[in-house]
This record gives structure tokens, C-alpha cells and sequence, in this order.
């Protein structure tokens, strides 16, 4: 079976529906064709500045969260990224193949580092997209489920992985970018030329799965749509409810035409409100799975040190061939 791999950071007290129709969702589904790695990606997590306790608490939130929407640990590996050193192992690796200027050309790190100021931002911030190459690299990755933000880190990977093998040998499988284009970017509910972000939307613009669902529900019916009336999808002249429409097709499996075709001669208010409700439905159990996972930490930490040892069977190989091109002796 090919294999996938992708990641999520707990650098938020819950996933937003960004996150989850844009790549969760598909990592779910992915579990019945693919040979699926998931981790919750804790090194990437401290990359900004964090609390200790806080992370800690958060990784076992976001593996819980991942449970809850589906995420199987018999027909996946679900664990956490610290508990593989493999993965900072061949970052360094893979640092040292990356260009300075390769590595100054993130978008992501432009932006986060503004937002920062340039002296404040970490090496880490910066190194961030080599250690997301290796977390790929080590599982030898066919694919990555991921939404439109991450693709260029995945060509950054595609490149350094085809460098590597070219200077050292056939070492690592060169990756695909698996974006689904419909939910590729989930926008902010307040400016909806935004994506929905953890860090840059404001509370109103942002959907978190574990937020009191009447507060989702109010959101949406406060989305910033545009002065018309008519209900179509259009991105360009009207992405307010382009993006509602999307949620509303996303998590009900109906068409966008289905949608269309059923609120002809409807207001935005219809609209509004009908897409609350589907989010409410939509949360609650997902809710209420996830605090079952979290009342009984001992059993989550267990579950997810079993899929680290599943995760360390793949990486080790990777770690030690990697180790023999590059001319060190094996790991012990
Ligand atoms: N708005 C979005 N629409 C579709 N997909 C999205 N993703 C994030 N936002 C959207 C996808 O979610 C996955 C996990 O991303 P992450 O852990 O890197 O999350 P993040 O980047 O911390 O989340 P944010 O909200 O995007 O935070 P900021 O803006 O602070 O960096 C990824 O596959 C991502 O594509």
C-alpha cells in the first residue's frame, strides 16, 4: 500500500475547522488505502515560544481530538513527533543540505517573523520547514495530506529529498503534495480573503472544534458575507459565502449545486443559520469523545507510545540508511 504522512501542531487548545476539513478529514479516510502515519508534531510546537505544562497538555488534547474524528491506532501509527528522535536526528541531517536562501524563502517564516520582529523569531522558526522535510522523509512517504498553506514546504521537501539521492544515493521516496482543492483553504469567518488561522485570525473568524458549539453557531450567523442577496458560489465576488458554502458541502457530503439549488429564492440569514446547526451536530459528539479520551490520560499516553514504537520501526531503518550514505557508523 502507498504510504501518507502528515502532522499537526498543539500550539492551540483545539483544532478549528480549518484544520480539519482541510487535512484531518482526509487523513481519516486515508487510513483504509494508505499505510498511515499521523503525529501530533510537539518539536514544531516550540518553535514560537511556549509554556511547558501547557504543551504537554495540548499534545494530549490534539491526539484526543484525533481519535475523536475518526483517527483508528489499529489501521494507523497516531503518536507523538518527540517521541521519535529520529526525526531531529535527520533534520540536522537535512540542514546541512539546504541552501541558506533556499531556507529564506519560506513564505511561512516571512510572515511569522514579521509578525514577531526578525529578533525575536527563532533558528527554529526558521529551520522549521528541514524538520517537517524529515518528519516526511523518515516514513519514505508517497504522500502528504495537507492544506494549500503547506505546499510549499512540500516542494522543499520533493527538493531536498531528490538532492540527497542524487549526492548520496537512493535513500528517500520523493513525496507528493495531497491537496484536496475544495477545502484546501478554509477562510477566516471575519475576512474571508484570510485562511483560518490559530495565530492570525481574530475569536470571531475562527471555528475551534472544542469551543461551546452555541458560540459556533453564533459565529457563523456573523460571518461577513457581502451586501447581495443571492446565494451562488463565487469565490472572487463573493468569498463570504463561497466559504460558507464549502463548510456546509464539507461536512453534510451534499454537493455545492445540491446547496445552491436548495436555498434559490433563500436568504444569507437561511443560509446562516441552517450551516450553525449542521456545525453544532457536527461538534458535540466529537466533543464529548474527545473528553472521553482525555479522563483517562493514562490510557492516551499508553496508546500513543504504542504508535511511537510502531513510528521509531519505519524511521529507524530510514535514520540508519541514511547514516551509512552519509558516511557515519551506525546508530547504536
Ligand atoms: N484555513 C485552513 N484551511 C485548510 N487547511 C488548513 N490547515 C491549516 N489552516 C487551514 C491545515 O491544517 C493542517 C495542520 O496545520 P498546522 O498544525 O501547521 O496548523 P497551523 O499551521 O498551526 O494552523 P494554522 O491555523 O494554519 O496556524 P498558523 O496560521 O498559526 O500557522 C495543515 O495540513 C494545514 O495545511
Amino acid at each position: 500500500r502507498p504510504r501518507v504522512l502528515s502532522g499537526i501542531q498543539p500550539t492551540a487548545d483545539s483544532f478549528h475547522l480549518g484544520n480539519y476539513l482541510g487535512a484531518v478529514r482526509h487523513w481519516v479516510a486515508l487510513q483504509d488505502t494508505h499505510d498511515a502515519f499521523y503525529c501530533v508534531v510537539d518539536l514544531h510546537a516550540i518553535t514560537a515560544g511556549h509554556d511547558a505544562k501547557t504543551l504537554r497538555q495540548r499534545s494530549r488534547t490534539a491526539a484526543a481530538q484525533l481519535l475523536a474524528v475518526g483517527l483508528d491506532p489499529e489501521r494507523c501509527a497516531l503518536f507523538v513527533q518527540s517521541q521519535v528522535p529520529e526525526h531531529a536526528q535527520l533534520a540536522w541531517i537535512l540542514s546541512c543540505v539546504t541552501g541558506f536562501g533556499e531556507a529564506s524563502r519560506m513564505t511561512q517564516f516571512k510572515d511569522k517573523s514579521q509578525k514577531q520582529g526578525s529578533d525575536r523569531a527563532s533558528v527554529g522558526l526558521f529551520t522549521y520547514p528541514i524538520l517537517q522535510a524529515a518528519d516526511i522523509l523518515l516514513y519514505q512517504a508517497d504522500a502528504v495530506p495537507v492544506g494549500e498553506d503547506q505546499r510549499q514546504h512540500l516542494e522543499l521537501t520533493r527538493d531536498l529529498a531528490q538532492r540527497f539521492n542524487t549526492s548520496f544515493g537512493r535513500t528517500f521516496t520523493v513525496p507528493a503534495a495531497h491537496i484536496v482543492r475544495d477545502t484546501a483553504k478554509i477562510t477566516d469567518l471575519q475576512d474571508p480573503t484570510a485562511k483560518m488561522s490559530k495565530s492570525s485570525s481574530s475569536p470571531a473568524g475562527i471555528i475551534n472544534l472544542l469551543e461551546e458549539p452555541a458560540r459556533s453557531a453564533k459565529k457563523i450567523r456573523s460571518a461577513v458575507t457581502d451586501t447581495g442577496r443571492e446565494i451562488v458560489f463565487d469565490a472572487e465576488a463573493k468569498p463570504g459565502i463561497a466559504n460558507l458554502l464549502t463548510i456546509y458541502s464539507a461536512l453534510t457530503g451534499r454537493s455545492i449545486d445540491d446547496l445552491v439549488a436548495a436555498y434559490a429564492g433563500k436568504g444569507y440569514g437561511d443560509l446562516k443559520k441552517d450551516l450553525g446547526e449542521v456545525v453544532v451536530e457536527f461538534v458535540r459528539p466529537v466533543q464529548e469523545r474527545t473528553r472521553s479520551y482525555l479522563d483517562d490520560p493514562a490510557q492516551l499516553d499508553k496508546l500513543l507510545a504504542q504508535g511511537a514504537e510502531k513510528a521509531r520501526a519505519v524511521a529507524a531503518r530510514t535514520l540508519a540508511t541514511t547514516y551509512e550514505r552519509v558516511g557515519f557508523f551506525p546508530p547504536v
